[in-house]
């Protein structure tokens, strides 16, 4: 029984593809009889993060405790997958700082604004751009792009990876360093 747990920690703009890639690498994990746990920014904002907003120390303490219950499950054995924009490179780092560095593994979405802009799958980038929602990350609200980071997602020739093969490129990393 392999019970090493870890934490994935998946960062990068709206609309860069997190929420696909952490779906993707969840159900490929399960496929493999690993247990994972999915955290989705997105998700947690309607309960353990509802209090939080979107100004700087909101989305700080939003990191803060995500990283703190992902260091719980990995800390029970499990492979949990974190996906938020965590814009800042401190808070990640903060994260980061709670559980051995190498059970950290910090997934950068390096996808182009533009395409993300271009997707808008919820509209939110009209409407940052129109100035009808303010603080955007991208927009008028700040990206600190990983320094460091064990894995970047990318486009190849101008073609954005699948979901599998993202997944893919995440289920790799985990083989090599002995997690699966
Ligand atoms: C960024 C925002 C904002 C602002 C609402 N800035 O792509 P989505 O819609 O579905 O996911 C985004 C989500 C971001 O939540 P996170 O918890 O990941 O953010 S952070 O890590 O910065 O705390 C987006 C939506 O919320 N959203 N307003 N102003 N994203």
């Amino acid at each position: 029984l392999n019970q090493k747990g870890c934490v994935v920690w998946i960062t990068g703009l709206s609309g860069s593809g997190k929420s696909t890639l952490a779906c993707s690498l969840g159900r490929e994990l399960h496929t493999r009889g690993k247990l994972s746990y999915v955290l989705d920014g997105d998700n947690l904002r309607h309960g353990l993060n509802k209090d939080l907003g979107f100004k700087p120390e909101d989305r700080t303490e939003n990191i803060r405790r995500t990283g703190e219950v992902a260091k719980l499950f990995a800390d029970a054995g499990l492979i949990c997958v974190a996906s938020l924009i965590s814009p800042y490179r401190r808070d990640r780092d903060a994260c980061r700082a709670m559980l051995p560095d190498a059970n950290f593994i910090e997934v950068f979405m390096n996808m182009p604004l533009q395409l993300c802009e271009a997707r808008d799958p919820k509209g939110l980038y009209k409407l940052a751009r129109s100035g009808k929602i303010k603080g955007f990350t991208g927009i008028d609200d700040p990206y600190e792009p990983p320094l460091n980071c064990e894995i970047e997602i990318k486009q190849e020739n101008g073609v954005c990876p699948t979901p599998t093969a993202m997944a893919g490129q995440v289920v790799s990393y985990l083989e090599n360093k002995g997690f699966l």
